[in-house]
């Protein structure tokens, strides 16, 4: 017998992955329910290749009965029905900031903490995290079990599908109106994306760093180690999909590129594209639609103690976000926690 599951947000970028992902990777699903707010009721979504989904409201779906919620559809909405469905009975999985920093809700990617699914019955929610550190959190765990990470700095080129359809919409508008003239709107981010970058990703904290950087340092804490300090800056830039992260690291004792580069190499969801030459690394582009995260351009940083540096590329929409999502709710299944 297969599960019920339900996905919060259906219409939105991630919400759509989902349900394709799903799909793709015949999860053993009896039901698959599309929910969405108010206003997206009747749509139809794609489900895989052939089948379609319409559209329910969430604010008034009963739970009862569904075995696992994958959602994104924004902190506030999560805070308001997350608890409702996990009170129900369902296990929720939760792709927002809301509950990320909870200390009763693990905070997971499978390939580096899957033990801490454990946790899962304490409020019936998994957080997933944010796509900037599920691919820097990959790419590092095989790197800090092999000479144990001290610090990490980090800036990020950020893909505007990060911040949802609309601001994809705006890099397509803004991109057409230059070429032919017209004057460029600004509607979802705060300068010109088109021929341009934003050193700004989120709101804006008390000490000048965004809140985009604050989750790439406490999240990374939380999944990976609480000792490791994160220095990150984060910068969106006109692609539509993939994020980039140039990732300077620190290690407590001496790491060779080498070294780095077969660890990286046996590990799980990573592949090395690493030749010194013309052609010899991976850009946004070419990682579209690819589940695993891409490391290129190891080197020694001889300019302090046991430093690397690197260049990680991930989709943001899959292993980013609806990707690691349901790979956690495969791992529930597989450990036996449904
Ligand atoms: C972006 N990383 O690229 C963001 C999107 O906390 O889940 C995801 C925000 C989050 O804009």
């Amino acid at each position: 017998m297969g599960y019920k599951v339900a996905v919060v947000g259906a219409t939105g970028n991630v919400g759509r992955e989902m349900l394709q992902i799903l799909a793709e990777r015949s999860f053993p699903a009896d039901e698959v329910v599309a929910l969405a707010s108010e206003r997206s009721v009747g749509q139809v979504v794609s489900f895989g290749e052939d089948d379609e989904l319409r559209v329910q409201d969430l604010s008034r779906f009963d739970f009862k009965g569904i075995d696992i919620v994958l959602s994104s559809p924004g902190a506030k909405v999560s805070a308001a029905f997350a608890p409702r469905a996990a009170e129900a009975g369902a296990v929720v999985i939760d792709n927002t900031s809301q509950f990320r920093m909870d200390p009763d809700v693990p905070l997971v990617v499978p390939e580096v903490n899957p033990g801490a699914i454990a946790g899962w019955c304490k409020k019936g929610i998994i957080a997933n995290p944010n796509c900037s550190t599920i691919q820097m959190v990959v790419a590092l765990k095989p790197l800090h079990d092999l000479a144990t990470i001290r610090r990490v700095v980090v800036a990020t080129y950020q893909s505007v599908s990060g911040a949802g359809k609309d601001a994809m919409d705006e890099l397509f508008t803004q991109t057409r109106a230059i070429y032919v003239n017209d004057p460029v709107e600004r509607k979802k981010f705060t300068k010109q994306i088109a021929f341009n970058v934003i050193p700004h990703i989120d709101s804006f904290m008390d000490d000048g760093a965004t809140k985009e950087e604050w989750k790439m340092v406490v999240e990374t804490k939380k999944i990976l180690d609480p000792k490791i300090k994160v220095a990150a800056t984060c910068v969106r830039v006109p692609v539509f999909i993939g994020h980039s992260e140039v990732v300077n690291v620190e290690f407590e004792r001496p790491i060779t590129a080498d070294e780095a580069r077969r660890a990286l190499r046996a590990a799980p969801g990573v592949s090395v594209i690493d030749h010194r030459v013309d052609e010899g690394y991976v850009t946004p582009v070419e990682v579209a639609g690819e589940d695993n995260v891409f490391v290129s351009r190891l080197r020694e940083d001889i300019t302090v103690e046991n430093g690397l540096s690197m260049w990680i590329v991930g989709d943001n929409l899959r292993k980013g976000a609806a990707l690691n999502a349901v790979q956690i709710a495969e791992t529930m299944i597989r450990d036996g926690h449904l």
